[in-house]
């Protein structure tokens, strides 16, 4: 039986009435900061929540209104700031494709209290002071990088800042030291495998025995095969820029939805048409607010991924609710001729397949009037051999599994191991070549 440990028992465990009144006073207090800011004052004194004191039940959250990217956008750079600029000590950002960047600041306090979050969250999964944890995801504004650094320093483990990329340095380290833990995304850890294997690295002479996956969708069937091939015990963790980064949702050691910490941030599921909450326990969009930030505060930010709350208590005991893994954004939804396509749904028919490889990618581009959808998948040596007749049986497979699932008969390429691009940080697992204004 799993020995569950816990960073703050009392509040990991807390009740939910006394977590929703610790929460009120949270609220409040996040409400108060946001009137300090350009953007809020005007924002909310518009929906006449022009003090903190007109939120008198959670419920009132509602009165505030929803706070968008574009938003953030528009407020950029100061236009969410808080406090003065001589209390900040940290910005981090998100750039994105397009557009300004969003950024955000934290006072030492914030960055205090974020740590806080990251730490529970790693402990969560069963890690302690003696692991050595090799935290191979982006430094620099990504919050993945310094987010963890911190969070795992503050559990006491030995923190090495590898970063990602250069695989054959990667190994040299975990051989060093004595890698116990990890930290990427889990395409990248894919690759690491993958690399393994080409450059002969022997398992047994690697300590590892858990990673942290994170920053980008995937699915359960991933998650299997990471832990399968690695030998190693994955953990789901989300986050995002705007709610600090990671730290945000992580799961227990019952891996079965990450727990949401809710002394920190307040969860909604809305209809991202009707903005309305959706029923108890149905998927919509994941909307978020920071109750642990006093520089930057941001309420009621549109997330745009797809999830949904357990509703069922987790064994483990603690009382934060639990969300589902994030199906996909509400921006990322391909319409292929008309149909409606996650690109989630094809990464969970084909990564449970063996003969597919650990990369992929999903093309779509113009056939005339019509659109048409590529699936370019790597296989292993073992399929991609010279015997045309069993390349052919493997792509008619996937195609036929994959039609069944999608409704969409799409193209298969099958593709030699390590002939796909591979991406450091998070992975680019769609290319859509069609023009922008059909
Ligand atoms: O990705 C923060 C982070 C760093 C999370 C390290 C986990 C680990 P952003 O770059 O702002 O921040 O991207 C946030 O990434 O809205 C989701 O769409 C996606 N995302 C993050 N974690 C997950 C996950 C960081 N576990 C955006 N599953 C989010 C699915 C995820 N999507």
């Amino acid at each position: 039986m799993t020995a569950y440990q816990y960073w703050n028992p009392g509040m990991e465990t807390m009740i939910r009435s006394e977590l929703e009144a610790f929460q009120l006073e949270k609220l409040k207090w996040a409400v108060k900061n946001a009137l300090r800011t350009p953007f809020y004052a005007k924002r909310l004194k518009e929906a006449g929540v022009d003090s903190p004191d007109v939120i008198k039940t959670l419920d009132d959250l509602r009165r505030i209104p929803f706070t968008t990217k574009h938003d953030l956008r528009d407020g950029f750079p100061y236009g969410f700031l808080s406090v003065p600029k001589d209390e900040i000590v940290r910005l981090h950002a998100s750039s994105g494709t397009t557009g300004a960047p969003t950024t955000i600041y934290f006072n030492k306090e914030d960055i205090a209290r974020w740590t806080t979050f990251v730490a529970r969250s790693i402990y969560a999964t069963g890690c302690n002071k003696t692991d050595v944890f090799q935290n191979m995801i982006t430094y620099g504004l990504f919050t993945g990088g310094l987010g963890f650094h911190a969070g795992g320093e503050e559990v006491g483990m030995l923190v090495i800042p590898s970063g990602p990329g250069n695989t054959a340095r990667q190994f040299r380290f975990m051989r060093d030291f004595g890698t116990t833990v990890l930290h990427a995304t889990p395409s990248f850890l894919l690759h690491v495998e993958s690399k393994m294997r080409e450059e002969g690295v022997k398992r047994e002479s690697l300590k590892l025995r858990k990673a942290f996956a994170g920053a980008e969708p995937y699915s359960e069937d991933t998650r299997k095969r990471i832990e399968e091939l690695l030998k190693i015990d994955v953990y789901n963790s989300y986050g995002l820029s705007e709610m600090n980064g990671p730290g945000v949702a992580f799961e227990c050691q019952c891996k079965n939805g990450v727990h949401l910490w809710e002394d920190g941030y307040i969860g909604e599921i809305i209809n991202p048409d009707t903005l309305e909450p959706v029923k108890e326990g149905e998927t919509g969009e994941l909307t978020l607010t920071c109750l642990c930030r006093e520089a930057t505060p941001i309420l009621r930010y549109r997330t745009r991924d797809l999830s949904s709350f357990y509703n069922e208590p987790c064994a483990c005991g603690r009382t934060h609710r639990r969300l589902r893994r994030i199906t996909g954004r509400t921006d990322d939804m391909l319409i292929i001729n008309g149909v409606n396509l996650f690109p989630s749904q094809i990464e969970e028919v084909i990564m449970s397949m063996k003969e597919v490889g650990n990369n992929y990618l999903i093309v779509v581009e113009k056939d005339g009037a019509l659109d048409r959808l590529t699936v370019r998948i790597e296989v292993s040596s073992a399929v991609f051999t010279d015997d045309a007749r069993l390349l052919n049986v493997v792509k008619e497979k996937i195609r036929k599994t994959l039609q069944a699932s999608i409704t969409i008969n799409p193209k298969v390429e099958l593709h030699e191991h390590g002939s796909l691009p591979v991406s450091e940080g998070k992975a680019k697992r769609v290319q859509d070549n069609r023009p922008k204004d059909v």
